[in-house]
């Protein structure tokens, strides 16, 4: 039991989840905090320029969550009318409200990748001619790693490619990399590296690094400068958000490399799925520390499966009629991925 008397489940619908521990409590309870709306909060300020420098981007400015970081750029690189191109399961087109249509009037062309992975040749096809009668293609949105691609790593020389493509036809990209740091961590490609193929980056402090709120964008100076005109406007700008920047430096400096142990928890957690009846999954498919899988060859729906689970005290989520989710993260141990394949594995039986 936890202390407000709820149940403790092993949770792995989302590293969005995760408490912040006794030590960043501390770091938190002694940040030492000032008016951020002032410019003058040294947390969050010295956060901003180890994320800016970290991504290897002149600047980098603190928002509440990865969604604002992404509607953000969006709308700073963007006009009202503009095309903005995206892979279609991507999560700014998807899971963000309709923020690119409402807040930047802009219109997103999707196309279909292979878990989210799209090539240049595709993006190259749908950059739209100047003619009066089409939209301006303007911005290209990438996701490292892709959520919906079940945590897949954007390859860099792809990355390369569709930069210099973009480049060579007048276009800015900016890149979801609200689990960046996953893909890092399990290629050993520096962030810096990935970054330089964008012109501005979205960075989340509150998934897989396990801080309870912050996201950053990062890009020149002159590009951050109009973000932050945003921010105000999108009613983003926080006061003494040293209490909150100070958890993701913390984070920063503690749970990255550890990254590498929810990697091989969610390895682990397909290799063990694989095994099961009614179960497909290509545990080559789990990259990082998101594991999708489909129970269409099962006699249960993803929701029943849900709800059995539940009542094992496991929580998952069904993200379609037989597609679940599980992602692990800093509150779950290899001990729990034990206990959460025997309960897989008692629900619905062995090959
Ligand atoms: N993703 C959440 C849900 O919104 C689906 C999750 O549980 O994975 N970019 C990517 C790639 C994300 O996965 C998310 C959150 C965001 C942006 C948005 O971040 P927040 O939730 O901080 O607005």
């Amino acid at each position: 039991m936890t202390g407000d008397g709820m149940k403790e489940f092993i949770d792995l619908r989302s590293d969005t989840v995760t408490k912040p521990t006794p030590a960043m409590r501390k770091a938190m309870a002694e940040a030492e905090v000032g008016d951020d709306v002032f410019g003058e909060d040294p947390t969050v300020n010295t956060l901003q320029g180890k994320v800016a420098n970290l991504l290897g981007k002149e600047a980098s400015l603190f928002v509440p969550s990865g969604t604002m970081a992404n509607q953000l750029s969006i709308k700073s690189h963007t006009q009202p009318g503009d095309e903005v191109i995206l892979e279609s399961s991507s999560h700014p087109y998807n899971f963000e409200g309709g923020a690119g249509a409402a807040l930047s009037g802009i219109q997103f062309r999707c196309l279909q990748g292979v878990r989210g992975i799209l090539e240049p040749a595709q993006i190259e096809e749908a950059i739209r001619p100047s003619d009066h009668h089409f939209p301006v293609t303007r911005l290209v949105c990438l996701e490292n790693t892709h959520n919906r691609g079940g945590g897949s790593i954007f390859p860099i020389e792809k990355m390369a490619e569709i930069y210099r493509l973009s480049k060579t036809r007048g276009l800015l990209v900016h890149l979801d990399g609200a689990r960046l740091w996953n893909a890092s961590v399990a290629t050993g490609i520096k962030p810096h590296e990935y970054a330089q193929w964008a012109d501005s980056v979205s960075v989340c402090l509150s998934k897989a690094l396990g801080a309870p709120i912050g996201s950053l964008v990062a890009g020149s100076k002159l590009f951050i400068d109009r973000v932050h005109r945003f921010r105000k406007m999108f009613g983003g700008g926080m006061r003494q958000a040293g209490i909150i920047a100070a958890a993701g430096i913390y984070a920063l400096d503690n749970h990255l490399e550890r990254l590498k142990e929810d990697h091989q928890n969610a390895t682990h957690l397909a290799m063990g799925l694989k095994e099961l009846k009614g179960v497909s999954i290509d545990p080559k498919h789990v990259e990082t520390n998101i594991v999708i899988f489909d129970v269409a060859g099962s006699a249960m729906k993803g929701s029943q499966l849900a709800e059995s689970m539940k009542k094992e005290g496991i929580l998952i989520h069904a993200i379609g009629k037989t597609q679940i989710r599980l992602v692990t993260h800093l509150d779950v141990t290899a001990d729990d991925i034990e206990k959460t394949l025997k309960a897989f594995q008692k629900i619905l039986g062995k090959k």
